[in-house]
């Protein structure tokens, strides 16, 4: 049978999994290629003639010392140029003539027997629109003959892990005047203005993301293990969305658990019973086309929110409206974070559990107790995306709260951010604050105590910012009265 009639054909010109799911064209990565070109072009210590852009993808990542890798995720700069979804390749991109390169792996011809027939160069120009395709043996010779002078690479430390994007390395590299310094901050600044495309990767995203939270809100039950909401969560948007990875491992946390940022991890992977009364946190993001969303919803397991749970939930809630009310470009994310924070704790005040003015709480750093994480975070490829903090843009604040912020920038049209205000009963944090007489005066530590164990509620949303505004592109139920409706059985 022929292959084109049984098999998708690779040199279809988009990415997709399925009928169902989003097609992606390769025009979005030739696009954004041509943002960054333009962007070079412009940079008074660049001149085009004869510089070459050199990007060198992931590699596949073995378990310890075994033959078996893990699932393979592309780097996310060379996603960003190629959506190249094969391992071990490079990208050129030439400033002066604007035409981009994909050089692959030359693969022995006994590869076939693994890993199904092998493409050809032409197949690899055709599927990721490039405008030529030349074996990762060839990037020297290639580049000599186009007279290439001057390699920007990609060199810088991201400003959420401290680790170092990955420069790349070849054979010959040494015959060329390399710069790893100018490409970076331009490379992390055109990724953090979304195109139209891009935005329609990132709402598809978001709508599988939310459409599997609804389904994990509707069929958790007290009784049943964490972890079963994160698998009908991942089956959904792998079954439904074609997401074959999520962004970032799940979080779902019930009970006292809500309360650990990043519950989950190794050590406790989402292994409690959820009991009755709990609260659930539950923070997970699909991943499309390398595109991320990042959701967290709070529910009560019992689907009935007791009177405290509604409190602190509804506090919450109102920091996240006023945050959606007020976002817009122009306004300092910074002055987001102390708006929501403040929501929160004048709520906390009107419910009883703390007393004394608002302004003198932030001034003693109460924000920080009761939220120790920042308001939200630039999205795109990475979930905690890039460019939070380049030169030219604001600093990390010194300052309680403020200082977690992953970024502290100006709001631009064309960003997208994710909005998560939290309020959490961390023993730790409520010990040191009581032992603390700057913050323990503001603290009704008679009433506090109910709330030991009682977790924490976080409601996340990914919004874009758009000329006048935000457009949330986040749609699960968020007011008691929805999700109480939701929940019903
Ligand atoms: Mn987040």
């Amino acid at each position: 049978m022929a292959e084109a009639n049984c098999v998708k054909p690779f040199t279809m010109k988009h990415f997709s999994r399925s009928g169902c799911t989003l097609k992606v064209p390769m025009s979005l990565f030739r696009e954004n290629r041509e943002r960054l070109v333009s962007r070079l072009q412009t940079n008074s210590e660049v001149s085009a003639e004869g510089t070459f852009v050199v990007l060198q993808g992931g590699e596949e990542v073995p378990f310890n010392d075994t033959d078996v890798n893990w699932p393979f995720r592309q780097e996310s700069f060379f996603q960003w140029c190629f959506a190249v979804e094969e391992p071990g390749c490079y990208g050129a991109l030439d400033l002066a003539a604007g035409t981009s390169i994909l050089f692959v792996p030359r693969l022995p011809p006994e590869y076939a027997i693994w890993e199904g027939r092998l493409r050809t160069l032409e197949e690899f120009k055709e599927r990721y629109e490039v405008d030529e395709a030349h074996y990762t043996d060839e990037i020297a010779p290639v580049l000599k003959e186009k007279r290439a002078h001057l390699l920007l690479t990609l060199s810088g430390k991201n400003s959420d892990s401290g680790l170092c994007a990955r420069e790349a390395v070849f054979d010959g590299i040494a015959e060329f005047e390399v710069n790893n310094s100018i490409l970076y901050p331009e490379i992390c600044e055109c990724r953090v203005i979304k195109s139209p495309e891009e935005i329609k990767v990132l709402r598809y995203v978001c709508k599988i993301s939310s459409d599997a939270h609804k389904v994990v809100m509707r069929t958790m039950r007290p009784g049943m293990m964490e972890y079963q909401g994160e698998s009908t969560f991942s089956h959904y948007v792998y079954h439904t969305g074609g997401c074959r990875h999520v962004s970032y491992t799940c979080i779902c946390g019930s009970g006292h658990n809500s309360s650990i940022l990043h519950y989950g991890h190794a050590g406790s992977p989402n292994d409690k019973v959820i009991e009755d009364g709990d609260i659930c946190l539950f923070d997970m993001g699909g991943n499309y086309c390398g595109y991320a969303a990042d959701i967290t919803c709070t529910f009560p397991i019992s689907g009935k929110f007791t009177e405290d749970q509604k409190l602190i939930y509804n506090a919450v809630l109102k920091a996240r409206d006023a945050v959606i009310a007020a976002a817009k470009p122009g306004v300092a994310w910074t002055d987001m974070h102390l708006l929501a924070n403040r929501v929160v704790l004048a709520s906390l005040k009107e419910g009883g559990l703390l007393v004394g003015d608002v302004e003198d709480m932030i001034k003693a750093g109460l924000n920080e107790v009761f939220q120790p994480h920042g308001l939200g975070h630039l999205l795109g490829l990475d979930v905690h995306d890039v460019g939070g903090y380049l030169p030219n843009h604001p600093e990390r604040s010194k300052e309680p709260g403020l200082r977690k912020l992953r970024t502290a920038r100006i709001l631009l049209a064309g960003m997208v951010l994710t909005i998560e205000p939290g309020c959490y009963f961390v023993d730790c944090l409520l010990d040191a604050a009581l032992e603390n007489p700057d913050q323990a005066k503001f603290l009704v530590a008679e009433e506090l105590k109910r709330f030991r164990g009682f977790g924490g509620v976080r409601i996340e949303d990914d919004v874009l910012i758009t000329e006048t505004g935000v457009e949330n592109l986040t749609d699960v139920p968020r007011t008691v009265e929805e999700i109480e409706k939701e929940m019903e059985r």
